[in-house]
């Protein structure tokens, strides 16, 4: 989240086919090879023709794209955004078997949630209470509270640090669930990475006092 222009487009953590039956290979090669890859692209050909903000972090590009010349303040906003949201997406899924929270986000979902069966009704129901377009998140403050949201478009749910997210735009199932947001919801929440969760709510906590905003 702190690299700067010109962005990359990661590589998938696993197999195409690794997720399979619940995400197939061909919504993952469409999901992270063109829509992820596109948003990467357009980031980077806007920013190609203003060096004054090449420094930013894709971070402060999504924090702070209000600040920026009008010309690229919307193209800035959905695609770093679109970049943000992403990365951390594919990078909180894996295979099955199915994992569940470690310490200390374990105890954290129970404070905030009664136990994790909570936490995945918060989450389903801001995937699919969100209209149209957009994403469910999983978030944590400076002082560790977890709380749910949504956000429309490609918005990122920043300041607050996002731990874990839904993405629940049709691109993401259509090919595979069709219409079917729910059956879709049942099947990315199979294949949470926890582990990979539980360390950055971790990481989180690790930098408190709060971090000076980039
Ligand atoms: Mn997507």
């Amino acid at each position: 989240m702190e690299q700067h222009y010109p962005f990359t487009l990661p590589p998938l953590p696993y197999g195409y086919d690794a997720l399979e039956p619940e995400l197939d290979e061909k919504v993952l090669r469409f999901h992270h090879d063109k829509h992820f890859a596109a948003y990467v692209d357009a980031l980077n050909q806007l920013l190609e023709r203003a060096p004054a903000y090449q420094s930013w972090s894709l971070r402060k590009l999504c924090l702070r794209w209000e600040a920026l010349p009008e010309e690229l303040r919307q193209g800035v906003r959905n695609n770093a955004g679109g970049v943000y949201n992403h990365d951390l997406y594919f990078r909180t899924l894996h295979p099955l078997p199915a994992s569940a929270p470690e310490p200390p986000l374990e105890g954290a979902v129970l404070r905030a949630f009664g136990g994790l069966a909570g936490l995945k009704a918060a989450m389903r129901q801001a995937a699919l209470g969100q209209f149209g377009s957009g994403w469910a998140w999983l978030t944590t403050d400076r002082e560790g509270r977890l709380a749910v949201q949504k956000t429309p478009n490609q918005d990122t749910p920043l300041p607050l640090m996002p731990l874990l997210c839904c993405d629940v735009w049709e691109h993401a199932y259509y090919l595979q669930y069709q219409n079917r947001r729910g059956d879709y919801f049942e099947a990315w929440w199979q294949l949470v990475d926890w582990p990979e969760v539980s360390r950055l709510y971790a990481d989180c906590l690790a930098c408190r006092p709060p971090r000076p905003l980039p």
